[in-house]
């Protein structure tokens, strides 16, 4: 029997980083059609800001390990939408996962494949568990960096597609100073 070393890492609470994870970087051009106000889309751009990083330490693809991955989402907005992570559903849809806010103030949007929506806020110390089957997307609703730690099986994998094309039934938004949960006109 060949056995894998265990490890300990310390996350910086403050940037979130994982010495040694892999480092994801998406910007603004990567989240192309996925926020509902064009116009304000096109006009952002131009500066095309880093919307979210990603540090994952991630096994091979097996059944019964586990990965972990923080995220750094940062505040801003596209017209009145928050930004957010792309969001998906597992490639092996029956996997859980569980998240742990870390820093900032956000939530997680979840849906089920017929389109029923939960929002759920997220603070420091938040434990939030994805049950299998839904597809989930944190927002940062706040004005700092939304940082938070996920653990998921390491053979869950990541199914973008129909959140890519159609997003979730509902939108986080901020009307009159106020973070709003509303239906998605385009749903
Ligand atoms: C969390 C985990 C990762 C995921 C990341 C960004 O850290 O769920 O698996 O990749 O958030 O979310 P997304 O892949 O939807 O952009
Ligand atoms: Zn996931």
């Amino acid at each position: 029997m060949e056995y894998k070393n265990p490890l300990g890492v310390d996350i910086n609470l403050e940037t979130g980083v994982i010495p040694g994870a892999k480092k994801l970087v998406r910007r603004l051009s990567d989240l192309k059609g996925y926020f509902v106000d064009e116009d304000a889309y096109s006009e952002l751009l131009k500066e095309n800001p880093v919307v979210y990083e990603v540090y994952a330490v991630e096994q091979e693809e097996k059944d019964g390990d586990l990965n972990f991955a923080t995220t750094v989402l940062y505040p801003g907005k596209v017209g009145k939408e928050f930004f957010f992570t792309k969001g998906h559903y597992h490639s092996k849809a029956d996997r859980a996962e569980i998240y742990y806010g870390i820093k900032g103030k956000g939530g997680m949007l979840l849906q089920t494949p017929e389109g029923k929506a939960e929002w759920i806020e997220m603070r420091p110390g938040t434990v939030v568990y994805v049950p299998p089957y839904w597809a989930h997307r944190t927002v940062n609703t706040g004005d700092e960096p939304f940082i938070f730690l996920a653990i998921y099986p390491a053979d869950a994998g990541h199914d973008y597609g129909s959140i890519a094309e159609k997003g979730f039934s509902k939108l986080v938004i901020e009307e009159n100073g106020e973070v709003k949960v509303v239906d998605n006109p385009r749903w």
